[in-house]
């Protein structure tokens, strides 16, 4: 079993190079323009529409994911609602749905995709139900078209946690943005809000960062009000809003980064591969396949006694962190305990998942390294 002497961390950021970074830097130094809708800003909002495939009045910067769906959520109208949706995520997506007063309920995931279930979801549908937040967990895609059915059948909002889904895109004709490219649509394009996070543990990053994608371009104008405060001219403010802005560095280096995207991508591909195929021989390693974009690379292990024991030899015989990526479920968590108990697919998942290093620059034969101990681990 080889034991790494740096430790192997579960992922690294794609940092560009410095030297052209520090050119970026030189215009906004020359600029003496840091936040507040920049040009830098500007120019990244565009990069990202020319990117997705989106109409860039169905865009808006944020300075991280969470705040992004929060006011994502807002604009949207959820305060004081229900909204469905999963305990296999980050704490996120149900934080920022308490922090705006709405009630997450929660149902229950698909064994397979790992994301929510529509026919577990449709079950809590109620009179009170104001949307249904789908999460597309590790990149895997959610069922979009069960999801749009219940959106039209109850007149619910379908508002997707897309933040570990860039760079997923779909043949799609249900697609919510009309897109400029023919059948090819951005995953952020289904439903009626998506969200993309450029936090540095993501493929993609500006730093910190959020993306909101939405399908009524008239939200445009409500966002970016929020994010600043709701302040509408010096002499008037017209909600509550909050200090969400994305500031010209964060938007410098997610320019930066958007330039290797199809290598990160690429990258993450290749590193997939070489886990795949060392696992082909184990069947007690099962490697969910199902994401486009390789965000992550999680396994499934027999029993949660296996699962630790891997997470913890990996971490004290070979140096490598891996991570329990969506574990504990969040309806263990304090705030959520009242759903304690109620989505047993999950749970059965979050006990047995471990998400393996994944990221641009960790080396195949490495990850080979990685599998053959895990193989060794579970014997
Ligand atoms: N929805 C979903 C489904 C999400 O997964 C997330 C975030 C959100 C919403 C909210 O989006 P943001 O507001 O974050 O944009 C991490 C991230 O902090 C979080 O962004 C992410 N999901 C979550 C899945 O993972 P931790 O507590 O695991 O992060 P941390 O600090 O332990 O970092 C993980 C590994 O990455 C470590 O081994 C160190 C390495 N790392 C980390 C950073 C920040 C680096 O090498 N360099 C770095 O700069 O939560």
């Amino acid at each position: 079993m080889k034991r790494f002497e740096k430790p192997i961390l579960v992922t690294r950021p794609y940092l560009p190079p410095l030297e052209e970074f520090k050119q970026g830097c030189e215009e906004i130094w020359a600029n003496q323009w840091l936040t507040n809708n920049g040009p830098v800003l500007q120019r990244f909002q565009k990069e990202l529409s020319r990117y997705l495939g989106v109409p860039e009045t169905n865009l808006a910067l944020f300075n991280n994911g969470t705040l992004a769906l929060e006011l994502g959520y807002y604009a949207m109208g959820l305060a004081g609602g229900e909204v469905i949706t999963t305990p296999f995520t980050f704490v996120a997506t149900s934080h920022a749905l308490v922090r705006i007063g709405a009630k997450p309920v929660f149902a229950d995931i698909d064994p397979e995709t790992m994301c929510l279930s529509p026919e577990a979801a449709e079950k809590l549908i109620t009179p009170r139900t104001k949307a249904i937040v789908p999460v597309h967990v590790y990149g895997n895609v959610c069922d979009v078209e069960g999801f749009a059915r219940l959106g039209e059948k109850y007149g619910v909002k379908i508002i997707y946690d897309a933040a570990h889904a860039f760079g997923v895109f779909r043949e799609d004709s249900h697609a919510g943005v009309q897109m400029g490219r023919e059948c090819r649509v951005s995953i952020g394009c289904c439903g009626d809000m998506s969200m993309f996070s450029f936090h540095p543990t993501k493929l993609f990053h500006s730093c910190e960062g959020g993306l909101l994608v939405f399908k009524d371009a008239a939200l445009q104008e409500k966002l970016f009000n929020l994010r600043n405060f709701a302040i509408k001219s010096e002499t008037e403010c017209i909600d509550v809003g909050s200090n969400a802005k994305m500031n010209e560095l964060q938007a410098l280096m997610g320019l930066e980064c958007l330039k290797k995207i199809d290598d990160l991508l690429d990258y993450r591909q290749k590193i997939y591969n070489a886990y795949e195929g060392a696992f082909s021989d184990c069947s007690e390693v099962k490697l969910v396949p199902y994401s486009q974009n390789k965000a992550y690379v999680p396994v499934l292990f027999k029993d949660f006694a296996t699962r630790e024991r891997v997470y913890t030899e990996l971490k004290g015989k070979c140096n490598v962190f891996s991570r329990r990526y969506f574990y504990p479920l969040l309806t263990d968590f304090v705030p959520y305990l009242d759903a304690k108990g109620t989505c047993p697919i999950a749970e059965d998942v979050a006990s047995r998942v471990l998400t393996l290093p994944t990221y641009y620059g960790l080396l195949l034969e490495d990850a080979n390294a990685i599998s053959e101990s895990v193989k060794e681990i579970v014997g």
